[in-house]
């Protein structure tokens, strides 16, 4: 052992004796530190080309990019094998699966015993939000995975620096990952937040194994953000500079498949780029957000990388994500072309007449499965892994140790019918209120009923770490905190005619919305006052460029009081699988709202 070895044990003994002790139950062959250098990435690529974990591709086209193949039953987050690990069952919630952290650590313990023999152990030092920014936390992930090594390179900020910010005594989330043997039988993502540790085995999956994105970055940390007084957020942060310059940034909160990665670098629609708009992508998934001493909210990007969904992607619907993944890209079960290029559902370039499909399967236009049904050749949640800086609109603020002043937040949701295309809400206890009850409901292209509700407070359902009840309690308890509080507003793309077809054009043309968003903020415009919230004037969003007849403008903004009732004693039904532990406010709210309806009804 070197001089230098030697000092950096001492250095980090804390450390050291915690991967000495997952090493000695995991019993890798060998451990290795990452130090997060480029030459150190061209060693672990070669490394992981030659085992056939990744393949290249046409590095013509698609320099510095490569293709990865999962396990054809480890394709999403499995959230059915995600645990709270707490020692009351209470403060995971009825949201969250439990177990004691006893009975977790026993039946991990055994799926991780000598699961990394003939393998390597990697130990990943990494930061979450910029190093020695005051929002910032280190995670130190120990894998079996080369896989996860170059995701985290570029997910998060990784390596030989982080560990010179941590010091010492340094706190860190102690994050161990195997694959073991993939086996969804015997897989578990464990959080044991009364320990700042993570234990997941038996899965390859981004979301289920990038452990500083889900697990630390929202579940651990929404249990730091509650004792310390922040927010940890499953948020796109956003900059909309106008044409004198004026950068304003919107944090917003949307379920999935509702277009957040495509909202977080949204193209200027043309009517629009005339008036000199510009956007800045501050972050695509994850807000941290804090009470600074002027008394706002100021957010940072916990992340460092893109891990978008594939499909679906093409120059229309994000114009800026497909710019994003022209190089030093990981993709992740998506289709192979045989000139080493990929393609996807939904890609700008038409079916290619034959490829190896996401599986490495031979697949063509015509393939049909078993059902008669067509065979798809990306997996529908394939993935790219790409740098934060690659997207051409990224912010230079990524950096900026205190983040960006929060001026709006917006929660979303998918409503057929209910809800209009935006509304504010009348003060901070209402905009929470309104998060709680966010919801989406199911289109034809999803199995199950069309117009089934899934209730997703806060897009937080599957990555509040503590109870829920007691996460909207601190929602409540941060409005007191600041003084200057952005509005909340709720904004829905989705809502349909008669025949179901999509009344807004949604994409680019969100920013019509947005614009009236920040008017309202800065007290420039005025609102129409109805029960549920302040919509707009339809006279003061922006249309030049858009041709959208006035009747479908109201029936955009049109509130229907049957319809809000029975949401009302829908939310009401949500709000009680919580018990005694929902904050009164919150009931307070569904009542206020109900007697508003009621009175407008009349
Ligand atoms: C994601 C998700 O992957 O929300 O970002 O599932
Ligand atoms: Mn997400």
């Amino acid at each position: 052992m070197g001089v230098q070895e030697i000092l950096t044990m001492i250095k980090y003994a804390h450390v050291q004796e915690w991967v000495d002790r997952m090493a000695a139950m995991c019993q890798p062959d060998s451990v290795y530190w990452c130090d997060g250098s480029e030459e150190e990435k061209r060693r672990l690529t070669a490394e992981a080309l030659r085992s056939g974990e990744i393949m290249e591709l046409n590095q013509t086209v698609l320099p510095g990019c490569y293709l990865h193949r999962t396990a054809a039953n480890d394709v999403a987050r499995t959230e059915h094998l995600t645990y709270i690990c707490t020692s009351f069952q209470g403060d995971a919630g009825p949201t969250n699966n439990w177990m004691s952290p006893r009975e977790g650590y026993r039946k991990a313990r055994e799926y991780f015993s000598g699961a990394m023999k003939g393998r390597t152990m990697y130990v990943i030092p990494f930061a979450m939000g910029p190093i020695g920014s005051p929002f910032s936390k280190i995670g130190i992930e120990l894998t079996d995975s080369i896989y996860v090594v170059l995701n985290m390179r570029i997910m998060t900020r990784m390596g030989e620096s982080v560990l010179d910010a941590l010091g010492p005594k340094g706190e860190f989330t102690q994050c161990l990952h195997s694959k073991a043997d993939l086996d969804v039988n015997r897989r578990l993502i464990l959080h044991f937040p009364e320990d700042n540790a993570i234990w997941s085995v038996g899965s390859g999956y981004g979301g289920n194994v990038l452990l500083g994105k889900k697990c630390l970055a929202l579940r651990i940390a929404t249990v730091q953000a509650q004792r310390e007084k922040w927010l940890a957020e499953h948020m796109l942060i956003l900059g909309i500079e106008e044409p004198v310059g004026r950068v304003q940034y919107i944090a917003a909160a949307f379920p999935s498949a509702c277009g957040k990665t495509n909202l977080a670098m949204l193209l200027p629609p043309e009517g629009l780029k005339m008036k000199g708009y510009r956007i800045w992508t501050v972050g695509d998934d994850i807000a941290w957000m804090k009470v600074d001493t002027d008394g706002r909210l100021w957010a940072v990007n916990p992340e460092m990388g893109y891990f978008g969904v594939v499909p679906g992607t093409n120059s229309k619907t994000n114009f800026n994500a497909m710019a994003t993944i022209t190089h030093d890209t990981i993709y992740t079960n998506v289709a192979l072309k045989p000139d080493g290029t990929v393609w996807w559902e939904g890609h700008d370039d038409p079916p290619p007449a034959e490829a190896l499909d996401w599986q490495g399967k031979p697949w063509s236009p015509k393939a049909v499965g078993k059902d008669g049904k067509p065979l798809m050749a990306a997996h529908p949640n394939s993935r790219f892994t790409a740098p934060f800086t690659n997207c051409p609109t990224h912010s230079f603020r990524y950096e900026h140790h205190h983040g960006v002043p929060i001026s709006a937040i917006i929660f979303g949701g998918r409503r057929a019918t209910l809800a209009p295309l935006v509304y504010e809400a009348l003060n901070w206890e209402h905009g929470v209120y309104m998060g709680a009850s966010m919801a989406s409901e199911r289109t034809a292209a999803q199995v199950g009923a069309v117009g089934e509700v899934r209730r997703d407070p806060m897009a937080m359902l599957p990555f509040c770490g503590y109870n829920m009840a007691d996460y909207f309690g601190h929602w409540l308890d941060m409005g007191t905190r600041i003084r200057r509080p952005p509005k909340i507003f709720h904004v829905n793309w989705f809502r349909t005619d008669e025949k179901g077809k999509f009344l807004w054009p949604g994409f680019g043309e969100n920013l019509r919305i947005l614009e009236w968003i920040l008017a309202r903020q800065r007290d420039e415009v005025g609102g129409l006052e109805t029960p549920i919230g302040i919509v707009p004037n339809p006279k003061d969003i922006d249309m030049s460029g858009l041709d959208l007849p006035a009747e479908t403008m109201n029936q955009l903004l049109a509130i229907h009081p049957k319809d809000w009732l029975a949401e009302i004693d829908a939310v009401g039904q949500f709000f009680e699988t919580f018990g005694t532990r929902m904050p009164e406010e919150l009931w307070q709210q569904n009542e206020a709202l109900r007697r508003r309806v009621l009175a407008a009804a009349k």
